[in-house]
């Protein structure tokens, strides 16, 4: 089963990312990994560590000759801005020592105070950077891998804005994988060209004051087979691994699969996606994307629809959250740390990313195979023994 395991702080040398039960032979370059690394860069609204941060990866180990063998793949992302400066050298070494210069005053919002209190630490910084979502590079490379496993069994995977602050997208027109680079294009990450200009406002305005801003990225994943994840067990339901999985971004705090949210205030009549069969497939369609893909935990072979709400950034340009001082228990406001204005568009890839690794390892699951050609072999005749 697909599994993989992160490490590195945000300020420190670099973040490592080992993926481990990919099966032998999946076609893989390093370039194609940097080419989701920089998917993850986009976005109007990031702060100016962006402006260097080059998501440059190192692949350890486990592609030889521009394939997987089936061992654990390692990947290094090296920090640029440790490379380009000894600014951060002393504060994050890991040699024995104190710093000079403890962060005490918790930004509210943040895992500084919770993280501090229940790991016995003094200077929020033993925190923060590693609740940092810095860390979302090393799962954007492992999320490359699972795309690409996902992709030699026509699975495919994008995202976009939808919400961005108090400004939301009223179009329902769901984007295809063809919209993907307009996607990318556009400074929010929005497909909904008459909604990008209001987006671009509030983030205009929030970074006037100092303010930072959430919202709402949407995920759709095309060609997911009919039966991944099962109804027989709580931690087997697919929409349940999905929310697991997207809930832990930093800063998302709500899921919603389908019209999750919207549907509990419809009457049953209208809240169900009509089964029909299409003859011309042999397949049974489903017309709404109400159930967002998934029934009972099972995915029912219609497009899934996962939505993440990002909380606005816990850090602010200029802080004004009260909090209190941990040393003179003083009530103060948070300290302050370089940031984003928002990280929306950014969180929409990761979402991605996120849906990717979920679908990747069920569909390991379901259809095995130390090779990809067996993996996709047993993907193919169960399909078809579906018709
Ligand atoms: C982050 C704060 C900012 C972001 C960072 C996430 O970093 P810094 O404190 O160094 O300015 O730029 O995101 C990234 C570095 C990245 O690559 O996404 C935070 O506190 O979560």
């Amino acid at each position: 089963m697909l599994r993989y395991l992160t490490a590195g702080e945000s300020h420190g040398q670099a973040l490592v990312v080992i993926v481990e039960g990919l099966p032998a032979g999946l076609p893989i370059t390093v370039e194609e990994i940097q080419e989701e690394m920089g998917r993850r860069r986009l976005g109007y609204g990031r702060g100016p560590r962006q402006r260097f941060e080059a998501d440059e990866i190192t692949l350890v180990g486990g592609v030889r000759h521009g394939r997987t063998l089936g061992s654990p793949i390692a990947i290094e992302i090296k920090n640029s801005e440790w490379f380009r400066s000894d600014k951060w050298h002393a504060e994050m070494s890991p040699a024995p020592g104190v710093t000079k210069d403890p962060l005490t005053k918790p930004r509210p919002g943040h895992a500084d105070l919770a993280g501090m209190q229940k790991y016995g630490f003094t200077d929020a910084r033993d925190v923060l950077e590693r609740a940092s979502a810095r860390e979302t590079a090393a799962r954007v490379a492992a999320g490359a891998l699972a795309k690409k496993l996902l992709g030699t069994i026509g699975i495919e995977i994008l995202s976009h804005v939808v919400q961005m602050g108090p400004a939301r997208s009223k179009s329902a027109q769901l984007p295809t994988m063809a919209d993907l680079g307009a996607i990318d294009e556009s400074p929010v990450r929005c497909f909904d060209k008459s909604a990008e200009d209001a987006m671009i406002e509030e983030i205009k305005a929030a970074a006037k004051d100092g303010d930072s801003l959430g919202g709402i990225v949407e995920v759709l994943a095309y060609g997911v087979p009919v039966g991944l994840g099962s109804h027989v067990h709580w931690d087997r339901k697919l929409d349940a691994l999905l929310a697991q999985a997207v809930m832990s971004i930093q800063a998302v705090k709500g899921v919603e699969i389908g019209d999750g949210f919207d549907v509990a205030g419809m009457r049953g009549s209208v809240a169900h996606d009509a089964i029909s069969w299409d003859a011309a497939t042999g397949t049974y369609r489903r017309e709404t994307t109400l159930a967002g893909g998934t029934e009972g935990g099972i995915t029912t072979g219609e497009v899934m629809v996962v939505r993440a709400a990002m909380k606005p950034l816990a850090t602010l340009n200029i802080p004004t959250l009260g909090t209190v001082d941990i040393i003179t228990k003083e009530a103060t406001v948070s300290f302050k740390e370089r940031t984003d204005v928002t990280a929306v568009p950014a969180m929409g890839v990761v979402a991605e990313t996120m849906v990717a690794l979920v679908l990747a390892a069920e569909a390991q699951r379901k259809f095995g195979g130390d090779t990809v050609d067996e993996f996709v072999r047993n993907a193919v005749a169960y399909n078809e023994s579906l018709r």
